[in-house]
């Protein structure tokens, strides 16, 4: 019997080699699984029907490794990857582990330490392009302050944007074809994060020197950290041409850096996010990764960690049949179908003072409006029949 849920290549759920990889140490703990080689990783994302692997430069060559070293680690993960039909899409830089970034990166105070984030950045760039990938990330994990006293807020972004113009002009120098995704968080491992939400990465990105180039790689748990709609971020990034990549997980509001199976919290609004991604409800379907950055409980053992990396890429695929389901319904259709006025839509837009006018004499009645009911419980319960699996 054929698993019409079962994750293929086409489907491009790709993993973080630090997701799958986890050996799940936590602030009160130490690892429960053994740390597991990168080669070995991909294998088995292989064999689950993964598309993809993504990595920090420090997932796979040691902060420590001489030239010769990172040489030969590099040639038998591409050995690995191709082996296992397995690409890299994505990239990033490893500029929170070492002590060195234990105030930033690139917007420490000290100079030498943003010498040393553009210099590593560099480098894993050069790495993330030997390995075939078109979208690196920037996630700012110690960009900010516990001690707020101790930098300018407007310092530490100024600082964010030399950076980022020097890198892209790096890249336009190299004749890379690779572009940026800024991940924002609002907290975590530092007590405020810089850019913390997707929103505030959205004006950032237009103030860059090469703003064509970045965009935007949403993460289901940080908004949901902030309290944010998911979807409504991701959705306005979408419509702004700057989802780049994006970063799927669980989490519930108000709580620690979850990182949980997708899904897992919030199948509803996971569900939202999915009519989005895949456009059942309208609009382009988003063709980039299906990127998941979670990581297995620490009940688990190696065994949990497949069962967690299989779970996630097996409900994104039930939720994507459910939102198919659910915009096929001639009842869900006709409730959402565009309100079309040929005469009140076109003096919306583009302003004129006779569309004043016309806008001044056109006949509503507000109260008869204001008493009529729009439906929307109906249509959030039948929202809610598709995915429980009634409809
Ligand atoms: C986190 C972040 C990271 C980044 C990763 C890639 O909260 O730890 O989500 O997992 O996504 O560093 O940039
Ligand atoms: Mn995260
Ligand atoms: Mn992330």
């Amino acid at each position: 019997m054929t698993d019409r849920y079962a994750p293929k290549p086409e489907d491009r759920f790709t993993f973080g080699l630090w997701t799958v990889g986890n050996p799940g140490r936590d602030p009160f703990g130490p690892s429960v699984r053994p740390t597991q080689d990168p080669c070995d990783l991909v294998r088995k994302l292989g064999e689950i029907g993964a598309w993809g692997v993504n990595l920090h430069d420090n997932d796979l060559i040691p902060f420590d490794a001489t030239a010769s070293q990172r040489d030969r680690i590099v040639s038998d993960f591409q050995a690995a990857c191709e082996e296992s039909g397995i690409v890299v899409p994505m990239a990033t830089t490893n500029l929170f582990s070492h002590p060195i970034f234990k105030d930033g990166a690139f917007t420490a105070n000290d100079p030498k330490v943003r010498a040393f984030a553009l210099r590593k950045t560099m480098d894993a760039i050069d790495l993330g392009i030997e390995l075939g990938a078109k979208t690196y990330v920037f996630w700012g994990g110690r960009e900010g302050t516990e001690v707020e006293a101790c930098r300018d807020p407007r310092s530490a972004i100024k600082r964010i944007r030399d950076g980022m113009n020097f890198l892209c002009e790096y890249v336009k120098d190299q004749g890379y074809d690779l572009r940026f995704a800024l991940e924002a968080k609002p907290n975590e491992p530092r007590g405020d994060i810089y850019l913390p939400t997707t929103g505030h990465m959205l004006h950032f990105i237009e103030t860059l020197d090469h703003s064509e180039m970045v965009g935007v790689n949403p993460e289901v748990a940080h908004e949901t950290m902030a309290g944010l709609s998911f979807v409504h971020g991701v959705g306005q990034a979408m419509e702004a041409g700057k989802l780049f990549h994006i970063d799927l997980n669980s989490q519930k509001i108000g709580r620690y850096d979850q990182d949980f199976r997708f899904g897992a919290e919030d199948p509803k609004q996971a569900l939202l996010l999915i009519r989005l991604l895949e456009g059942t409800g309208g609009g382009e379907r988003w063709q980039g990764s299906r990127h998941f950055d979670a990581h297995a409980h620490r009940t688990e053992d190696v065994e949990g960690v497949w069962d967690f990396a299989r779970g996630c890429m097996r409900t994104y695929n039930i939720l994507k049949e459910r939102a198919h389901a659910f915009d096929a319904d001639p009842e869900v259709k006709e409730m959402i179908a565009e309100v079309v006025d040929s005469t009140i839509d076109p003096l919306l837009k583009d302003y004129s003072p006779e569309k004043v006018e016309a806008l001044r004499s056109l006949a509503i009645d507000p109260d008869a409006i204001g008493a009529t009911g729009l439906g929307w419980e109906r249509l959030d319960q039948l929202l809610m029949e598709h995915l429980l699996g009634t409809r």
